[in-house]
């Protein structure tokens, strides 16, 4: 009942040229999966031209971040108004490492997220725990407070436009992959909560990703897990075969 969906996170990769001969290469290898939402997340500068490239593919394009306001003074920042006329259907909000190395807060995540579904744009929403939290027993909490905060305001109406990423902090780029069981125990956790703050059937309809070292030989068995409905991919989406590998999960 809920569409599986694969996005690639291409963080601060790719030229132009290699980004639209990226969509190239990958658009044929996953022209017959049914059923799987696909986004790609490039830089700010090459949007349009992945846009433009994936216009007759099924591909979707995502930003990497916004700002909240529309317009104004606000020198270096990217509206989720400009994101929408530059081609993108998704914004990916409050990646850790926006947390862990630009000052991202509850608050801005919870800003432009507002204003991200403010001007119709599909919000992937990412929480996740550092490996210290996890060691101290704190994940419940850590990832309760980022689910609760960027959600806050948010009305069950909007609630559709919303996708959680759960990406344990050390499970990013560092090849090690939470196993399945864990990840399905914080994803289970993530539904209950939703459940809670909105209600059973709302939950039941949220996609909540997993992001954290998903290749092409681990995703079929997180994809296996009841609460798993998708996958947030870095490194193994900046290669064709990688990412096309993890869209083709279903074998
Ligand atoms: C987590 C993920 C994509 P990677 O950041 O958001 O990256 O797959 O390289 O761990």
């Amino acid at each position: 009942m809920r569409t599986p969906l694969i996005a690639g996170n291409w963080k601060l990769f790719k030229t132009l040229a290699e980004a639209t001969a990226l969509v190239d290469e990958l658009a044929p290898l996953i022209s017959a999966v049914d059923d799987v939402e696909v986004v790609v997340a490039p830089v700010f500068t090459a949007i349009s031209a992945v846009a433009k490239a994936a216009e007759k593919t099924v591909i979707k394009v995502a930003a990497q971040d916004c700002y909240w306001e529309e317009e104004g003074a606000f020198t270096g920042e990217v509206s989720p108004k400009l994101l929408k006329d530059a081609g993108c259907s998704h914004v990916i909000i409050g990646h850790s490492e926006r947390r862990q190395y630009f000052g991202e807060t509850e608050e801005t995540v919870n800003r432009k997220t507002k204003a991200a579904l403010k001007a119709g744009l599909v919000v992937l929403l990412c929480v996740g725990e550092t490996l210290a939290e996890r060691e101290s027993n704190a994940t419940f909490s850590v990832i309760k407070t980022q689910v609760s905060g960027g959600l806050a305001g948010i009305p069950a109406s909007d609630l559709a436009h919303v996708v959680i990423a759960y990406e344990p902090v050390w499970a990013i780029g560092t090849g090690k992959t939470a196993s399945d069981a864990q990840a399905q125990e914080v994803h289970a956790f993530i539904r209950s909560l939703v459940a809670e703050l909105y209600s059973s059937s709302e939950a039941d309809a949220l996609r909540i990703l997993y992001g954290g070292s998903v290749k092409p030989e681990n995703v079929k068995g997180l994809m296996s897990q009841a609460d798993i409905d998708g996958a947030l991919v870095g490194g193994a989406s900046l290669k064709a075969e990688s990412f096309a590998g993890i869209v083709r999960f279903k074998g």
